[in-house]
C-alpha cells in the first residue's frame, strides 16, 4: 500500500492545515540516516539541550531515541507531515514597543474566535493540531486498516524538521527554522508516522537552502545562541524563558543571559522577525487579503492561505504591560493561559522571568514590586528580583552622577 504527495496534500488542506507532504524514512543504513543521527548526537553530547532530559533520552543499545524515526519505531517507512500557518499582521518584537511593555512570542497568542462578544478561550496549538492529524490518520485507516501510525505534534520521539524538509516542505534556515519560500517560518508541525512506503516516483524533491549569505538572525540573536544551523539551545531565550526552570543564570563569554533576555517573557521571536523571508511572505499575504476581495487577481494554488480558525491572536497578548502581568494572581495566570502554551513557564517561572523584564526595562517604577518579589519563598524569582533591582539601582545612580 503507498501514499503520494498529492494525496497526502489534499487531505492535509481538507483537515485544515496550510500545506501537508509525506518523506520517507531513511534506510537504516543510509547516509542520510547516519547524517541526522551523528548531528543529533554531537547536539546533545555537546550539552545545546541544556536541561532537557527528554530529548536525551535512549534506547537499550544506547542510541538516542530521536535521533531517527527507526530508533523509536522500527516499524516506521513514512513520516505525513503538516504545516499550520500562524502569521499575522501584527506588530514584530523588533518594531519600536513601549519600554513598559513585555513581548509574549507569537505563537502563544492563539485562542479561539471570540463568540457574543465574550473574550476568547485561550487555545493550544498542539491540541488543535492533533485533533486534525488524528482525522487525516483515521481517514488513512479507513482505506488501510492493517497499518501502523501514531500522530505527534511536539511530543514524539523525533526531530520534526528534519522529515519536513526531506517531505520538500522547506528548508532548514541559519537559526535552525523550517523556512517555506512562499510561508515563510511561522509554522506550526504536526506529524503522523506510518508503516506506508512511499513509491521512489513519489518523493519529494529536496528543497533548496535559500539563506544563501545572510546572516541576519544570527547576527540579531542577543544571546549568541546561534552559529550557522546549529543552535545551543541552552543559551536560547526560548529555552531560558518556557523550559528553564528555577534560577536563570548569569552567562558567559562576556554575554549576560538575563540582560540578553530584554523584555522578552515567554518564548523569544527576534531570529524570526529579522528574517527578510517572513518581510517577504507578509508582503504576500497582505496582497492575498487584497486580492480576496477580487477572486480573479488570487495568487499561488496550492496552499490553504486564509488566517487559521482556531488560533486566532489574542489581542490583549501583544505587547502586554509589564505591570498587568506582574499584577496577576496565580489564579488569573490559570484563567489567562490555562489551555495556552504559556502555563508551560508556570507561574514562579512566569513572574521570574517578568522580574528580569523589569530589570531591563530601566524603569524605576517597578522598583517597588522588585524589592517584595526579592524576599520572596521561590529562589529562582528572589534571585532574578534581587539582579533586576540591582541593575536598575545602578542605572539610577549613574543617572543621578
Ligand atoms: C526542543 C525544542 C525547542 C528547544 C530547542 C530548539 C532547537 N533548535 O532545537 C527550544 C526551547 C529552544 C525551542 C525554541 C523554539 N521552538 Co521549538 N521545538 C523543540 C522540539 C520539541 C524538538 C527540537 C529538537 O529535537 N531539536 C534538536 C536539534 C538537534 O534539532 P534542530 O535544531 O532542528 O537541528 C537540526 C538542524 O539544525 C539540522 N541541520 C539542518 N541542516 C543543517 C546543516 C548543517 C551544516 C548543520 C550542521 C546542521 C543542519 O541538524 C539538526 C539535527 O537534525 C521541536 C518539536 C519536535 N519534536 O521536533 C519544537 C519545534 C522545533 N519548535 C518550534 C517553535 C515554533 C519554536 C520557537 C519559534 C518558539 C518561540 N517563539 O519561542 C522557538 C524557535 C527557536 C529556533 N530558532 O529554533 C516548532 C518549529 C517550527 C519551524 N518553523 O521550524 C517545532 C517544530 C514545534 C512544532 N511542532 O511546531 N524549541
Ligand atoms: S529564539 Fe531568540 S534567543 Fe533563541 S536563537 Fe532565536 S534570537 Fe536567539
Ligand atoms: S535571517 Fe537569513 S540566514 Fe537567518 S534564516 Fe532567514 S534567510 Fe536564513
Amino acid at each position: 500500500v503507498s501514499l503520494s504527495q498529492s494525496q497526502i496534500r489534499d487531505l492535509a488542506l481538507q483537515a485544515g492545515f496550510t500545506l501537508g507532504g509525506i518523506a520517507a524514512v531513511p534506510e537504516a543504513a543510509s547516509s542520510e540516516s547516519s547524517i541526522e543521527r551523528e548531528r543529533f548526537a554531537q547536539w546533545v553530547e555537546a550539552g545545546r539541550a541544556g536541561e532537557m532530559d527528554y530529548l536525551k533520552r535512549t534506547n537499550d543499545s544506547g542510541e538516542f531515541l530521536r535521533s531517527s524515526a527507526r530508533t523509536a519505531f522500527p516499524w516506521a517507512r513514512s513520516v505525513i507531515v503538516c504545516l499550520a500557518d500562524y502569521s499575522s499582521p501584527h506588530p514584530r518584537s523588533i518594531d519600536p514597543a513601549p519600554k513598559d511593555s513585555a513581548w509574549i512570542a507569537r505563537y502563544a497568542w492563539s485562542g479561539n474566535p471570540s463568540v457574543d462578544g465574550q473574550p476568547q478561550r485561550p487555545s493550544d496549538y498542539h491540541k488543535v493540531l492533533l485533533k486534525r492529524l488524528q482525522g487525516i490518520d483515521a481517514a488513512l485507516r479507513e482505506q488501510h486498516p492493517d497499518i501502523e501510525s501514531r500522530c505527534y505534534v511536539d511530543t514524539g520521539p523525533l526531530v520534526e524538521r528534519v522529515y519536513a524538509r526531506y517531505a520538500g516542505l522547506g528548508w532548514t534556515g541559519k537559526n535552525t527554522c523550517l523556512l517555506n519560500q512562499q510561508l515563510g517560518s511561522w509554522l506550526f508541525l504536526g506529524v503522523i508516522l506510518t508503516s506506508l512506503e512511499i513509491p521512489p516516483e513519489d518523493l519529494a524533491i529536496p528543497t533548496a537552502d535559500r539563506c544563501g549569505s545572510c546572516t541576519r538572525c544570527i547576527d540579531a540573536c542577543p544571546t549568541q545562541a546561534l552559529t550557522p544551523y546549529r543552535m545551543d539551545a541552552s543559551r536560547c531565550i526560548a529555552y531560558l524563558t518556557i523550559e528553564k526552570r528555577g534560577s536563570i543564570p548569569a552567562g558567559d563569554h562576556g554575554t549576560d543571559l538575563r540582560e540578553g533576555i530584554g523584555r522578552n517573557i515567554f518564548g523569544c521571536d527576534i531570529c524570526q522577525d529579522v528574517c527578510p523571508w517572513n518581510q517577504k511572505s507578509a508582503v504576500r499575504k497582505v496582497k492575498k487579503r487584497e486580492a480576496e476581495a477580487k477572486p480573479e487577481d488570487s495568487p499561488e494554488g496550492g496552499l490553504n492561505r486564509s488566517s487559521d480558525s482556531d488560533l486566532v491572536p489574542r489581542e490583549a497578548l501583544v505587547n502586554p504591560a509589564l505591570d498587568w502581568l506582574a499584577g496577576l494572581t496565580e489564579q488569573d495566570f490559570g484563567a489567562w493561559f490555562f489551555g495556552s502554551p504559556v502555563k508551560r513557564a508556570r507561574y514562579p517561572g512566569f513572574r521570574r522571568n517578568l522580574a528580569i523584564a523589569m530589570g531591563n526595562s530601566g524603569l524605576i517604577s517597578f522598583l517597588p514590586r522588585l524589592r517584595e518579589w526579592s524576599c520572596d519563598p521561590d529562589e529562582g524569582l528572589s534571585e532574578a528580583a534581587k539582579w533586576a533591582l540591582h541593575k536598575l539601582e545602578n542605572s539610577e545612580n549613574d543617572a543621578a552622577r
